[in-house]
């Protein structure tokens, strides 16, 4: 037994009877999967098995709670891929670009294992280590596995994920259970021929190029083949799927039916990211990605089927860092050569300790804000509204981000049931060098604007007058105080001014979720 486990068994089992708790009762991405004990919306929720809890908790992408402590990182050694998807474009390649497929530096194995251990002694809460591209994992097998080989050996507390289109997936079952892969993610984007045809121009299978509707089967077949024989085996499996107006929206409901059939634990549908000048099929013929407003109905309908992740950030296939956050720069092969890395186990389990103890104060506030009766009193008399509030955060879900530095704003929906997170909206910072820019300021507003409020640790005159000006009210009230319990305290209020008719509701019917015009005191 090392020190870790001596110093602090009991703190943990009791930390981990309440973080389960939380996760339980609001979904937030620890849903039960494998045919196993499942929670989520429905009523009679189990407790997940022991076994899946140890997967999840400290995995940023599977639990939504764990991705504000726990960071992820990508190596880029899968450069090949096996298909064409009309909305990828390898070639591209910026560093201020944020989107799977896109990588600055490719690496070999043996630099990818380098690069771990440099990221795992500069970032002790960096638990998951994903192979994610910059192609397809399993179209570069014998780099993926190396990788995972090398890494589990010289860093044996971090988790190995791996996210692939699944083609290739039925004949590599055995081997990413061999070298203990426990995440796989699978995206997929159809069930019906018909519609893949409309996604992927071909796939290379069998050594020959296929297109149309006999490509979109074989990959169909062999992605649910791979996502049932993986969850036979106890892998758990997240299923990506990108959200194409027009093209896949309303089949993404049946998808959606069919891998919760076959076992995934999680589905996270993610928007198409279509701009012309990254060159992709998608961006050339103008098919247009789906609003924050569609996106989000769309999880909604999902919802009642399992859990959706709400809480992607589309990483680059070299992404480092917390989700939305990136510090891939920082660990360029020239300059991790030029480190002095020193992975030391013991240092990084005696971190993610005190991490723990920090969640465990969030989850304490989380639980308060959950029971606080009141809530269910006044939204007795008002049951049916519901409002989004956008939260300034940069973590620990504390409201502790100036509005001017927010480079994304989480979004929570409040009702009579509570506050839920439901997403976060990706904006331009407002300040830049110190000054507002309105350019940005109007962008903002555009990405929030259904939004009844704005939660921030500061705001200055001028986009505070502006935001009051489209309806949206800012407040600085909760500066750094816990996002679900501020969230709730003004829920209440809100509900007292509706009633005094301070804040007007918005017209029944109206496609945004109901929204306050706000009144200025
Ligand atoms: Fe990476 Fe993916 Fe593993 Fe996470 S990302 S391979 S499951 S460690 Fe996470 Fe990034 Fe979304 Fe992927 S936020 S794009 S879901
Ligand atoms: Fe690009 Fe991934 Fe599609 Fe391959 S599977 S074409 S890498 S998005």
């Amino acid at each position: 037994m090392d020190d870790f486990r001596a110093f602090d068994v009991g703190a943990a089992e009791a930390f981990d009877d309440v973080v389960q708790a939380v996760a339980e009762r609001q979904g937030c991405g620890a849903d039960g999967g494998g045919g196993k004990a499942r929670c989520g919306s429905g009523a009679g929720q189990k407790r997940l098995a022991p076994e899946i809890w140890e997967k999840v908790k400290t995995h940023p992408c599977y639990s939504e709670e764990a991705h504000h402590h726990y960071a992820r990182m990508h190596v880029a050694v899968a450069p090949a891929c096996n298909i064409q998807c009309n909305y990828c474009n390898r070639k591209y390649d910026c560093a201020n670009e944020s989107r799977p497929g896109v990588v600055s530096e490719k690496l070999n194995p043996e630099q990818a294992a380098q690069k771990v251990l440099a990221v795992a002694s500069a970032i002790p809460q960096m638990t998951v280590l994903g192979v994610a591209g910059p192609g397809d994992p399993l179209a570069n097998p014998a780099k993926t596995f190396k990788t995972f080989e090398l890494v589990a050996k010289a860093a044996p507390d971090i988790k190995l994920c791996l996210s692939t289109n699944g083609l290739a997936l039925p004949d590599y079952i055995d081997v990413i259970k061999t070298f203990n892969v426990d995440h796989v993610t699978i995206t997929i984007n159809m069930i019906d021929p018909e519609v893949g045809a409309q996604i992927y121009p071909w796939i290379f299978w069998k050594h020959k190029r296929v297109a149309g509707k006999e490509a979109a089967k074989i990959l169909s077949e062999r992605q649910l083949q791979g996502l049932e024989m993986l969850t036979e085996r106890g892998v758990l499996c997240k299923v990506n799927s990108v959200m194409i107006p027009g093209v896949n929206d309303e089949h993404l409901v049946e998808v959606n039916k069919a891998v919760k059939s076959r076992g995934a634990f999680l589905h996270n549908i993610m928007p198409l990211i279509s701009a012309p000048e990254h060159g992709t099929a998608y961006g050339r013929n103008g098919q247009r990605a789906p609003s924050a407003h569609e996106l989000k109905a769309l999880q909604d309908r999902c919802e009642g089927e399992m859990t959706m992740m709400r809480h992607c950030r589309q990483c680059r296939a070299d992404a480092v860092g917390l989700l939305g956050e990136d510090r891939s720069g920082e660990f360029t092969i020239q300059k991790i050569m030029a480190m002095d890395v020193s992975y030391d186990i013991k240092q990084r389990r005696a971190y993610q300790n005190k991490l723990e103890q920090q969640r465990l104060a969030n989850i304490a506030a989380k639980n308060i804000a959950a029971k606080h009766a009141e809530l269910e009193t006044l939204a007795g008399e008002a049951t049916d509204v519901r409002i989004l509030v956008a939260v300034a955060t940069k973590g620990g879900g504390r409201i502790n981000e100036h509005f001017g530095h927010a480079k994304e704003f989480q979004i929570y929906e409040l009702g009579a049931r509570g506050a839920k997170f439901v997403g976060h909206r990706r904006v331009d910072h407002y300040c830049q060098g110190g000054y507002g820019e309105e350019g940005s300021l109007d962008t903002i507003i555009g990405a929030i604007n259904d939004c009844a409020a704005v939660f921030v640790a500061k705001i200055g005159h001028c986009p505070r007058d502006s935001l009051i000006a489209a309806g949206i009210e800012p407040v600085e009230r909760y500066a750094f105080e816990f996002i679900e319990q501020s969230a709730i305290l003004y829920f209440k209020d809100y509900l007292d001014r509706l009633k005094r008719g301070e804040v007007a509701p918005a017209a029944r019917g109206d496609a945004r979720i109901r929204q306050g015009a706000f009144v200025s005191a």
